[in-house]
C-alpha cells in the first residue's frame, strides 16, 4: 500500500500596504477552503503572507517597520485561519515576519510555521539565506532590505513527521542554495515547503526578465531531485503597489518533475496526490548518500565561506 498525500500550494496574489491582516486572512481561508474542496489535506501558503513584500520600502522608524510583525502565532488576526484549518483537518505552512525577544533583545526573523491538521504549531523555521542588502540604495527603482530588517534564522534546517511523512521548511531566497536541500535531504526530507516573494526586476543588474522564472523553477526542480523530495513552492505575486513579483507556484516531484504549475499572478490553489514512495528508487540508487557520497572531500562546503582561487 504506497503512502499517498493529496497536498495544495496556495499562491497569493498582490498585498498592498493598505490591505489589513483580516482582509488578507479572509483570502488565506478561502484559499484553504478552495485547497479542501480539491481534496487536500496539507497546504503550503507564501513568504510573509500577512502582509505586502515590505523590504521593497526604506523605513527608518522601529515602530512602523514592526507594524509589519507579528508578536504571537495564532493571534486575533490569524486565529480564524487555523480555526478553519482545524475544522477541515487540513495541516498548513504559513510564513510571516516573526517579533520576538531573546535574552531580552528584541529578534526580527522571516518565519515560516507549519501547523498540523489539529492546528498545533509543530514547526517553526527562520529564513537563514536573507538576500538583498541593508543600506538605502536611492537610485534602485525598490529596495530589498531583508538584511536590515531581519536578523539570520537560528533554528537550522530541521525536519517534522506529520501526518506520516517528513517534512522539511524553508524560505525564498534558501531554495537558490543547494545546501539548504541536502541538510534536510541528510535527515530525510520527503516534502520541502517553502514561500517566496521574487521580484520581476533584479535591482543590482540588468537581466532578461524570463531569467527569474527559469532560475526560480530550477532551484526547484535541481532540490527536488538531487534530494528526492517533493518541493511545494507558493508565490505571492503580482504588482503590489505597482512593484511585480513572480508567479510560478509549482508542485515538483522527486523526479524534478513539474507536476502542478499555477497560471496565473493572482489567488490560485494547485494541487496534487503525492506519491511519498515515488523518489525510493532514487534514494536506493543514485542517490543513495550513505552508499555514494564522499564527505571527506567535502570539507570546503562547511569550513570556506567566499570562494577563493589559490592557483
Ligand atoms: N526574494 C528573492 C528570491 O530569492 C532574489 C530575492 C531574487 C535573489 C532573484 C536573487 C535573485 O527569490 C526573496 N524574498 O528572497
Amino acid at each position: 500500500m504506497s503512502r499517498k498525500m493529496r497536498a495544495a500550494v496556495a499562491q497569493l496574489g498582490p498585498i498592498h500596504r493598505v490591505d489589513s491582516r483580516d482582509a488578507v486572512v479572509r483570502r488565506l481561508v478561502t484559499l484553504l477552503r478552495e485547497a479542501h474542496g480539491q481534496g487536500a489535506c496539507f497546504v503550503v501558503f507564501p513568504e510573509l503572507a500577512l502582509t505586502t513584500f515590505f523590504p521593497r520600502w526604506w523605513m527608518t522608524d522601529q515602530a512602523e517597520i514592526d507594524r509589519y510583525f507579528e508578536r504571537e502565532m495564532p493571534n486575533t488576526a490569524t486565529r480564524p485561519l487555523f480555526e478553519a484549518a482545524k475544522e477541515l483537518g487540513i495541516g498548513f505552512y504559513l510564513g510571516y515576519a516573526e517579533l520576538t525577544e531573546e535574552r531580552g533583545e528584541a529578534r526580527h526573523y522571516n518565519t515560516s510555521i507549519l501547523v498540523d491538521p489539529a492546528g498545533r504549531i509543530v514547526g517553526r523555521y527562520r529564513k537563514i539565506h536573507l538576500p538583498g542588502h541593508s543600506e538605502h540604495l536611492p537610485q534602485a527603482p525598490f529596495q530589498h532590505l531583508e538584511k536590515r530588517y531581519f536578523d539570520v534564522g537560528n533554528d537550522g534546517f530541521r525536519v517534522w513527521r506529520m501526518m506520516d511523512a517528513v517534512f522539511g521548511m524553508c524560505i525564498c531566497n534558501d531554495r537558490r542554495w543547494p545546501e539548504t536541500y541536502r541538510v534536510m535531504g541528510l535527515q530525510g526530507v520527503e516534502i520541502v515547503a517553502l514561500g517566496y516573494n521574487t521580484p520581476v526586476e533584479n535591482i543590482h543588474d540588468r537581466e532578461p526578465e524570463h531569467l527569474r522564472m527559469f532560475h526560480h523553477l530550477l532551484s526547484l526542480q535541481a532540490g527536488a531531485y538531487q534530494n528526492a523530495a517533493w518541493v511545494l513552492a507558493a508565490a505571492k505575486c503580482g504588482a503590489e503597489d505597482g512593484f511585480v513579483m513572480i508567479g510560478g507556484s509549482a508542485i515538483v516531484a522527486p523526479t524534478g518533475e513539474i507536476a502542478a504549475r499555477a497560471l496565473t499572478e493572482g489567488d490560485e490553489v494547485i494541487a496534487t496526490t503525492l506519491d511519498l514512495e515515488l523518489g525510493d528508487y532514487l534514494r536506493r540508487a543514485v542517490f543513495n548518500f550513505a552508499k555514494h557520497r564522499r564527505i571527506e572531500h567535502y570539507n570546503l562546503i562547511t569550513s570556506r565561506t567566499g570562494a577563493k582561487t589559490e592557483v
